[in-house]
């Protein structure tokens, strides 16, 4: 049963880096006391096989997680840290289809999505798999048709442009994979995501589409999402006004979605509803029925070199012991920064320009996970839980933020991901890319310091400016090539590495509570938008803004 928890108050400084209360962090605090004042570029040149000891090659994936402040003790604790937090039962109970969603009284089983095994998975005592298998060989079946030219329009010309209107988790997966896919995709078929509510989207995206060669999929598990929903009614208006009957509808309308009743109400025949189940999560979604849109793009094989690449990091996660066990080590780096150096964000660095999204996918993959102050079982916590995750390309950032990482006063620890492939034919530009990303985890890890600043070719004024500490931690992970297999495997890594954090953190990983207030607010404020009067009702900064609203309203 829960109780109602203490509310914190605010004007205390937040938890930042108060130990966790498990009995193995009281020698993992005194083991950072020791490694704090210990520097990397000191630890590589005692030990020469450091990238050996603190390297992972998992089939076309490695982990350098080298060019971290610990040593092998800090391993060895944090991996008693995994197992007295009981990683390895919570996996399991996870894997097996137990409701670890209290909250909700769900499942978790996005990993069902991708059980390429003969395995079942049981939710109150039914088989899951023959209904995933069932919809994925649905959606391949639709795929093929429209990627072939079978599936038409209504004036019986060849769909050439898919919509797939959804927000949040029925949004940035699909729209990040098919980004970071796109050499995979079919080249007569486009893709475009409207998720905002902001018109402009909307309207963008539609005057440049044709109504009879465009197909929609209204991607929303609930299908009451106001956003979604109110972009779907206007691209079916829209659509209307050129096909002029409601008939044409079923050639150019599907909907991916758990709630039939509301895809029968909207007018989309339920035989054209791809479904997908409560226990996926939205931020997990992207291996489901909500990657239609990916099926499309690249294809029913591709799609499953996806799956597979995820099914092989999850068998590895349930199989590997945690010292060599990819998500659990990249867990337990990031708990080492957020709760014992109290490391407040976390950056993800892509060196791969099709992998641009992948920062934006990950904010809400983690924050929305567990940016959480409640434990599981309703108890305030009196310490940090989930990072602010943030980041872009990488070598972007280099001429832009990256002053602050080297030389601000934030520890900031930071994902450095890369493709060892290109899919570009020019080699001299990878290298480059390349030579950069290797440029800066060696300055973050080394930094400069005075004797080297003093000897360089440069002014000898302004030394202090000059001379970057170094000591900041980065993770490398190489991808041989981008391919469907490889970001399958890398998704999958970080999926994990969240729900090991959120374990750690005695969280439930899988609800999202916070989104909800503002979505009740907003619908409650929008009548209030075109009343005449004044509004009143609030406290005094929402009425005047109303208010403020009104009077612009009215003037356009
Ligand atoms: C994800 C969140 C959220 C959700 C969107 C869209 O985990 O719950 O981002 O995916 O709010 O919801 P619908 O798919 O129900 O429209």
């Amino acid at each position: 049963m829960s109780t109602i928890p203490v509310m914190p108050s605010y004007t205390e400084t937040p938890p930042s880096n108060v130990p966790l209360h498990r009995p193995i962090c009281q020698q993992l605090r005194q083991h950072y006391e020791t490694v704090r004042h210990q520097h990397m570029r000191d630890m590589f040149a005692q030990d020469p096989q450091r990238f050996e000891r603190f390297s992972l090659q998992l089939g076309d994936l490695l982990l350098d997680y080298s060019k971290n402040r610990i040593t092998a003790e800090t391993m060895r604790l944090l991996v008693k840290l995994a197992e007295e937090a009981d990683i390895a039962g919570w996996r399991d109970k996870m894997f097996n289809g137990e409701k670890i969603n209290n909250t909700e009284n769900r499942a978790v089983l996005h990993v069902a999505l991708r059980n390429l095994s003969e395995h079942p998975v049981w939710v109150d005592g039914v088989d899951v798999m023959p209904g995933v298998r069932a919809v994925i060989d649905k959606m391949a079946v639709f795929a093929g048709q429209v990627r072939e030219g079978a599936w038409r329009g209504y004036s019986g010309k060849r769909i050439t442009d898919v919509v797939n209107i959804g927000i949040g988790g029925s949004d940035l997966g699909p729209q990040m994979v098919y980004q970071a896919l796109k050499p995979y995709r079919h080249p007569e078929l486009k893709v475009h995501f409207i998720s905002n509510v902001d018109g402009t989207h909307a309207e963008e995206i539609l005057e440049t589409l044709d109504p009879e060669t465009t197909l929609f999929i209204i991607s929303s598990k609930t299908f009451t999402t106001q956003e979604t929903m109110t972009n779907a009614f206007y691209a079916r208006e829209w659509f209307l006004q050129h096909a002029q009957s409601a008939c044409h509808i079923a050639r150019h309308f599907v909907a991916v979605s758990t709630n039939r009743e509301a895809v029968a109400a909207f007018g989309i025949d339920v035989a054209q509803m791809f479904e997908f189940w409560d226990w996926v999560g939205g931020r997990y979604s992207l291996w489901s029925a909500i990657g239609l849109s990916i099926v499309l793009a690249i294809g029913h094989e591709h799609f499953m070199a996806l799956l597979q690449g995820a099914h092989d990091m999850d068998e590895h996660f349930r199989h590997a012991p945690f010292a060599q066990n990819m998500p659990v080590i990249m867990a337990l780096l990031g708990i080492w920064y957020n709760n014992f150096f109290g490391a407040e964000s976390q950056v993800i660095l892509p060196y791969d320009h099709y992998l641009r999204s992948l920062p934006m996918y990950l904010e809400q993959a983690d924050m929305e996970s567990n940016g959480k102050s409640v434990d599981r079982n309703g108890q305030m916590v009196d310490y940090a839980t989930g990072s602010i995750v943030w980041g872009a390309s990488g070598i972007n950032g280099q001429h832009a933020f990256y002053q602050l990482i080297h030389q601000g006063t934030k520890l900031i620890p930071a994902d450095f991901i890369v493709s060892m492939q290109s899919h570009s034919s020019l080699q001299s530009h990878h290298d480059i890319l390349v030579a950069n990303f290797l440029a800066q985890t060696e300055a973050l890890m080394r930094g400069r310091t005075l004797a080297e600043t003093q000897s360089g070719a440069g002014e000898q004024s302004y030394l202090p400016q000059k001379v970057f500490a170094g000591n900041h931690p980065s993770n490398a992970l190489l991808l041989k090539r981008l391919t469907p297999h490889a970001l399958g495997m890398l998704l999958a890594a970080y999926e994990h590495k969240i729900f090991v954090q959120g374990i750690i953190w005695n969280l439930n990983s899988f609800d999202q509570w916070g989104v909800e207030l503002g979505k009740q607010l907003a619908k409650q404020i929008l009548p209030e938008l075109s009343v005449h009067d004044a509004v009143t009702t609030h406290d005094a900064s929402t009425n005047g803004l109303i208010n403020y609203y009104h009077r612009w309203r009215k003037a356009s």
